[in-house]
């Protein structure tokens, strides 16, 4: 049994994927023998409800240098932090001489939309990669780890915040007791705190395990962030439900009595308490589904490479490193994966070593299969790549069960 990382309470295990790599950190073909695996298993505390990883990954080797994932990939990903972006410029911006920061703003995605409007941002991101291609948009970013000395020299050099943001970067951070402290430095009293990350109902609605890898530390509820914000002097005031990576809630979190929780908290509470969703029998009855569908994905591919079609693979998502590893897949069964990262093509995916290569390779010729990794962005790449299905291909996919479309 762990402790838990936000109350110390006993921490009960449910779901064991295995020996996984670093789901961003693509090794050079040839160039596999130093790779880091660790135990990637997940959680329930007993106490505050928050499920997390067993174990911690050290920072520094996820978030380097070279961390390869560019936010600005998606034309869909683009949109919505564009209209986050105008939301937060028409709402909690307003004042005079505004001031946002954001936590893991990668590349520029979101605050390039505020610093074109003029107003006064930052952004901090320790990948140093990512950050410079921001500040070639005209974002100001400082190149470091968010936390609360972070929090305290932004404080001390830029003043407070009306807002502090971070979108699919609060989850990868194990160490929230020192970020709070930061929030609670850096944020005007009536500042807020808005978040947005994959939403664990959704994770076990569509059983979609592959949300589960070294980056992704926490899967939050509303009930889990409830008391989590109330632990450290704070208050969940806000949800929303997002569509975007499959399902996600973006909470607001306010000092303690400074704003009213809308009726949305208390709804999702509701919801959350009807379906049990917290309750070990849920995650034991989502751990055999996931059990499920590695049995069904790894009897599919085996049948078609016995049939002797080609598949390949779509999008070397941080996500599939975990499907990969946990069904043991590699280039038996899948011949390459197509990404249009460069940092990740001609490289091997990590731990599986299946090769990546660049989105020309797709359709010359076009494979008899293509098992999405990518499947949340299904839409935009459906639709982009309409040629693969009128010449005959067809897409695996195994988000919300293993399917053929
Ligand atoms: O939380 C995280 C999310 C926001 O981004 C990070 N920890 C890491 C990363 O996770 P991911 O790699 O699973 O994210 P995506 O957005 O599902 O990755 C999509 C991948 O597919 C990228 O490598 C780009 C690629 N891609 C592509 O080849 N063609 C994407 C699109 C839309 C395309 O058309
Ligand atoms: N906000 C973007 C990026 C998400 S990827 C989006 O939604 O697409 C997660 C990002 O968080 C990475 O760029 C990573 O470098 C950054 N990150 C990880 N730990 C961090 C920390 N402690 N402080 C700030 N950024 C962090
Ligand atoms: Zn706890």
């Amino acid at each position: 049994m762990s402790t838990c990382r936000i109350c110390e309470g006993p921490v009960k295990e449910f779901l064991d994927l295995g020996r996984q790599p670093l789901s961003d950190a693509f090794p050079e073909p040839g160039g596999t023998e130093g790779e880091f695996f660790f135990r990637l298993a997940v959680g329930l505390c007993a106490s505050c409800t928050m499920v997390q990883l067993v174990e911690e990954v050290p920072r520094e080797k996820m978030f380097r240098e070279d961390y390869p994932y560019h936010s600005s990939g998606s034309s869909v990903m683009r949109a919505h932090f564009e209209a986050t972006a105008r939301r937060f410029l028409e709402t909690e911006l307003t004042g005079p001489d505004p001031f946002v920061v954001e936590i893991g703003c990668n590349d520029g995605v979101m605050l390039r939309t505020v610093s074109d409007a003029g107003v006064r941002h930052l952004g901090v991101d320790p990948s140093a990669g990512v950050a410079e291609v921001a500040r070639e948009k005209g974002v100001r970013v400082r190149t470091a780890f968010f936390e609360e000395a972070t929090a305290l020299d932004i404080a001390a050099t830029e003043g407070r915040a009306d807002l502090v943001y971070a979108a699919n970067t609060l989850c990868h951070i194990p160490y929230l007791d020192s970020i709070f402290r930061g929030l609670d430095a850096l944020l005007k009293p009536d500042g807020v705190f808005v978040f947005e990350d994959p939403y664990l109902g959704e994770i076990v609605d569509r059983t979609s395990f592959d949300q589960i890898y070294d980056e992704h530390f926490y899967f939050f509820t509303a009930r889990s962030v409830q008391a989590m914000a109330r632990g450290f002097g704070f208050e969940l005031v806000d949800v929303e439900r997002l569509p975007v990576h499959g399902g996600e809630v973006r909470y607001t979190v306010a000092r303690r009595g400074a704003r009213t929780p809308s009726d949305a908290v208390d709804a999702l509470l509701v919801e959350e308490e009807t379906r049990r969703l917290a309750d070990p029998a849920t995650l034991d009855r989502f751990a055999d589904a996931v059990a499920r569908t590695r049995d069904e994905l790894v009897a599919l591919l085996e049948r078609l490479r016995d049939e002797g079609r080609r598949v390949v693979a779509y999008g070397a998502t941080a996500k599939s490193a975990t499907v990969a590893n946990y069904c043991g897949l590699g280039p038996d069964l899948i011949a390459y994966v197509t990404d249009t990262t460069p940092a990740k093509q001609n490289r091997l995916t990590p731990g599986s070593h299946i090769p990546v290569r660049d989105p020309e390779a797709f359709s010359a010729p076009y494979p008899d299969y293509a098992l999405l990794f990518a499947w949340n962005h299904a839409e935009e790449i459906m639709a982009k790549e309409e040629d693969f299905r009128a010449a005959g291909g067809r897409w695996i996919l195994y988000v919300p069960d293993v399917h053929l479309v």
